[in-house]
């Protein structure tokens, strides 16, 4: 289907389409929306992605980006009016290295504590101990300015907290008494904020035919 914006395949649910979907919002570039079901993706976003992830951005141009963190600096390049690509301390390098950490080591760890039925022999408790080597690094860097790098917001701490919520709300009451107080006020103000709650509205599942839903 021919549109004039490019077409967003996402999933509400998703922690790597909210960071696109953050992105993208941010930057106030317009998309078209097409919400996916993981068990019954469309068929349109396998032949341009047949990884079949999301998020996947298609241009109108027809390229694609299929990997979160390249739809978040495409939508920023456009237009970044809080300057996440500059972190305000430390460099872009090391924003990426964390966020990289984040998708790596953390995600793993977060993966079989929160999913340890789906994993043969696994201990989920050992796996929430090793998570938390990455919540004591996100502790001793927003202890100092109360963001990820520095004293404002940037790429790396839209692209991280999607994952740190699912960890918090797998972890229940043990995260809320856990030695991490400035990782859950930096939660708490990011699930809070209007730019979180913008990109979590709930929208029907995308078949081929039905027209995009406009984001942004
Ligand atoms: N490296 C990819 C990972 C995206 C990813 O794994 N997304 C999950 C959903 S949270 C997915 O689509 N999984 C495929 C499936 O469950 O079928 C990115 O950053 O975009």
């Amino acid at each position: 289907m021919k549109t004039g914006v490019p077409i967003l395949y996402s999933f509400r649910r998703c922690p790597y389409a909210m960071r696109a979907r953050l992105a993208i919002a941010k930057a106030c570039v317009a998309v078209g929306l097409r919400e996916v079901v993981l068990r019954d993706k469309p068929a349109q976003m396998l032949q341009i992605s047949p990884k079949g992830t999301v998020p996947v951005l298609q241009l109108v141009d027809g390229a694609v980006i299929d990997e979160s963190l390249d739809v978040m600096v495409w939508a920023l390049n456009q237009h970044d009016p809080d300057g996440w690509l500059l972190p305000a301390a430390g460099t872009a390098e090391k924003m990426f290295a964390l966020v990289s950490a984040c998708d790596t080591d953390f995600k793993h760890h977060l993966d079989r504590f929160k999913y340890a039925t789906r994993y043969d022999d696994v201990d989920p408790i050992e796996h929430r101990a090793a998570a938390e080597v990455f919540l004591q690094q996100l502790e001793a860097r927003l202890a100092v300015g109360g963001w990820l790098f520095g004293d404002r917001a940037c790429l790396a701490d839209y692209a991280i907290a999607p994952f740190v919520r699912q960890f918090a709300s797998a972890a229940g009451v043990w995260f809320e008494e856990a030695p991490y107080p400035a990782v859950r006020a930096w939660l708490r103000d990011f699930v809070e904020s209007d730019l979180f709650r913008s990109i979590m509205k709930k929208y029907p599942q995308w078949h081929e035919g039905d027209a995009e839903i406009p984001f942004f």
